[in-house]
């Protein structure tokens, strides 16, 4: 236990007498028993701030200087691999979209250096914090707008405690990406002891075909990320059977999520203002994560599988989607929607537009704004077996079992196909999306998982241990699993 504590001391820059206290405070309470009936003994005992984690992500590294953590953080353009076969001109922090997670403690002073490597003005609004207004972040109102090769610096006392995020509080910039956690950790630690603790970003981007500028007025999105990472490039969270478990949400995009965890109950313990009060907690197994809120789940990991954690919109459950299936798979070169001048493809076309056949069932829908898709030819109809394979290099490509599920006269059953060609054999890219974490899964996991989604993988102690230790031999650098690597 020593060395654990070591390292977290080390990890969260937690002085000695802080954790000493930490532990005292964490002795078995007289509190009644969580209405969670799940809850193990040992989630009762001990509690102690653990770091939390943002898979594919990672944190920003500090200094101190005297009291004052002092964290560097540089706005950039970055070009980004979002799936194997997806990269995309996003913009970041210190190398990433979201830019890492800045962890620090209540009570802790915090200095920010932001440097502006973009080619326009920008500065960063601290969402959530009861801070002063000079350090609110908002452009004129509150300080000068920091230009391009510019610096600002601001300054907290971190009283608060929970899940918090930095942005550009300039819209299309926050849609392009510049958006990062900032997770406060509380002088007395949660109960019960959550043995995981994970950080969760949930994006969208709106990118055309062969395009890798995300058009962020457009709200057709058609690429669904957590933490910068489409399905199934998404890396698992990996806990182990009996571990309690804590999920933190933070949406800031266009469009809500309803995050929904399989073979489990969660309940909702945070809020983006902190943590909700143990009486006020919900049960759910899907909790619905609004635009510029975060939310808190936690539950014991008791049931060993590897489990879909996803948002439920089936929407956004698809990679490079725009344009919507059905008739249109069967009739060549309807246009698939168009830009904002032209009433996003509703208001021209012959003949009788909107209802023309023209239009058919992309009414409305598209990739409008850049590059007018108006004139396009689209369809989602089967690609012979050879253009696929050419298509889509990396890809699996079991062609021959796909035809053989469909059934002899699909072509006559309305709205054929839905996902036939969308999800399955054909989509998967085992080997395209290799990694530890993905070790001992069913082959061909990665064809039925695409957009916002990941896998929950509560492993029993033995796969546990295979699992961690390969992730250990990775040796990766700035690996975001850090914490819980060394920690094993
Ligand atoms: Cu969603």
């Amino acid at each position: 236990m020593s060395s654990r504590r070591t390292f977290i001391q080390k990890a969260l820059g937690l002085g000695a007498s802080v954790f000493a206290m930490s532990r005292l405070s964490a002795e078995p309470s007289s509190r009644p028993v969580s209405r969670n009936s799940r809850t193990n003994n040992r989630n009762r005992e001990a509690a102690f701030n653990i770091p939390v984690v943002t898979t594919d992500i990672g944190d920003l590294p500090f200094t101190m200087d005297g009291d004052a953590k002092v964290f560097r953080l540089v706005a950039e353009v970055i070009k980004q691999q979002i799936h194997p076969m997806k990269s995309i001109n996003v913009w970041g922090f210190n190398g990433s979209a979201p830019g890492p997670t800045i962890q620090v403690n209540q009570g802790d002073h915090v200095r920010v250096v932001f440097e502006n490597h973009l080619p326009e003005p920008t500065s960063l609004h601290w969402h959530g914090f009861e801070d002063t207004i000079p350090n609110d972040g908002m452009p004129v109102i509150s300080q000068p707008p920091v230009k391009p090769g510019g610096r600002f610096v601001y300054e907290f006392d971190i009283h608060q405690e929970g899940t918090y995020f930095y942005h550009s509080h300039m819209a299309m910039q926050e849609m392009a990406g510049m958006l990062g956690g900032f997770i406060m950790h509380p002088r007395e630690p949660y109960r019960p002891h959550c043995e995981k603790d994970f950080l969760i970003h949930l994006q969208e981007y709106a990118v055309l075909p062969s395009n890798t500028v995300p058009n962020t007025m457009n709200m057709e999105f058609n690429w669904l990320v957590f933490n910068g990472k489409a399905g199934p490039a998404t890396t698992p969270l990996i806990v182990k059977l009996g571990d309690r478990v804590r999920i933190r949400f933070v949406n800031l995009g266009m469009d809500h999520h309803p995050m929904h965890l399989h073979g489990h109950t969660f309940y909702v313990t945070g809020t983006e203002g902190g943590r909700i009060p143990e009486g006020a907690w919900w049960p759910g197994n899907t909790v619905l994560v609004g635009v510029a809120q975060a939310r808190a789940v936690e539950f014991v990991a008791n049931n060993p599988g590897d489990w879909m954690l996803h948002c439920h919109l089936p929407h956004h459950m698809m990679n490079q989607m725009s344009s919507v299936a059905g008739k249109m798979t069967r009739t060549m070169g309807i246009p698939a929607g168009g830009d904002m001048n032209t009433g996003m493809g509703m208001l021209q076309g012959e003949p009788g537009a909107p209802l023309g056949e023209d239009y058919g069932p992309t009414l409305g829908r598209g990739l409008g704004g850049v590059g007018n898709t108006a004139d396009t030819s689209t369809t989602n109809g089967p690609l012979s077996q050879q253009k696929a394979m050419e298509a889509m290099p990396g890809m699996q490509h079991e062609m021959g079992n796909m035809q053989s599920d469909i059934a002899r006269n699909a072509n006559d059953v309305p709205n054929f196909p839905q996902d036939a060609y969308m999800e399955g054999p054909m989509m998967a890219m085992d080997d395209a999306v290799e990694r530890p974490e993905n070790y001992g899964l069913n082959p061909g996991w990665s064809g039925f998982m695409q957009g916002m989604m990941t896998f929950v993988r509560v492993l029993p102690p033995e796969k546990y241990d295979e699992v961690i230790s390969r992730m250990k031999k990775a040796n990766r650098p700035h690996d975001p699993y850090a914490a819980i690597l060394e920690r094993a």
